[in-house]
């Protein structure tokens, strides 16, 4: 019973331990009036990062390969507006051929050529195909073409509906007795034979190109 106040003291020296371990707990004996001499514990948690090292840097490496391009710009804003260019030699040409004022212009050289190529020739001279719109523009055509010749009118939109090449029904026409027919594969394109009458024509066969020019 003399012994129960000393249960709560403890005194743990461990055999088998270092010498010096002992030492010192056998030294804390003499010193403490508590002593608590165990195995080592766990690791404690692991330390914060130390600071940078004095040792020297290596050498700057080399540069990164290119990187991807970047996306396309925005436009940028339209130019100034250009200056009127003079009204050329056409309008002196054209007077010259006999053209009136207020009068269409008609002009041929003559050659022949499917009707897509017609139109692609008249536009290049700032023009259109010719086109009768009244009996005597038609005699004014048949005139100069001296031969068969496209005019601007096609039913290539709707089988059997003839339109201008610049837009809207006809007005005015001059069929051939019989035509037009669409005769064989189909014929969509038009054009105003020797005598001033039309029939309907391969747009693919080549016929006299005549442009017309605004009065
Ligand atoms: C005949 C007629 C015309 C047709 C031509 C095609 O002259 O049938 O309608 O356009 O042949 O060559
Ligand atoms: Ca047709
Ligand atoms: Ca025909």
């Amino acid at each position: 019973m003399l012994l129960l106040p000393l249960l709560p003291v403890l005194l743990l020296c461990v055999s088998g331990i270092s010498s010096s371990k002992s030492q010192t707990c056998e030294d804390a004996l003499k010193t403490c009036s508590v002593v608590a001499c165990g195995r080592d514990g766990r690791d404690g948690p692991k330390g914060e990062k130390g600071e940078p090292g004095q040792g020297l840097r290596g050498l700057q490496g080399p540069p990164g390969k290119l990187g991807p391009p970047g996306n396309v710009g925005a436009p940028g804003s339209s130019g100034p507006k250009g200056q009127k260019g003079d009204p050329g030699n056409n309008a002196v040409h054209a007077f010259s051929m006999g053209k009136k004022s207020g009068k269409k212009f008609f002009v041929t050289n003559y050659e022949t050529m499917p009707f897509s190529k017609v139109k692609a020739l008249c536009a290049g001279l700032r023009g259109t195909v010719a086109i009768p719109r009244n009996a005597e523009e038609n005699e004014a055509i048949r005139e100069v073409a001296k031969g068969n010749a496209f005019i601007g009118i096609t039913d290539e939109v709707t089988e059997g509906q003839f339109m201008y090449v610049t837009g809207g029904r006809l007005t005015y026409s001059n069929w051939k007795k019989n035509e037009p027919n669409d005769h064989g594969s189909g014929e969509d394109c038009v054009i105003i034979v020797d005598n001033g009458v039309w029939n309907d024509i391969s747009c693919q066969s080549s016929f006299i190109a005549v442009c017309e020019f605004p009065a």
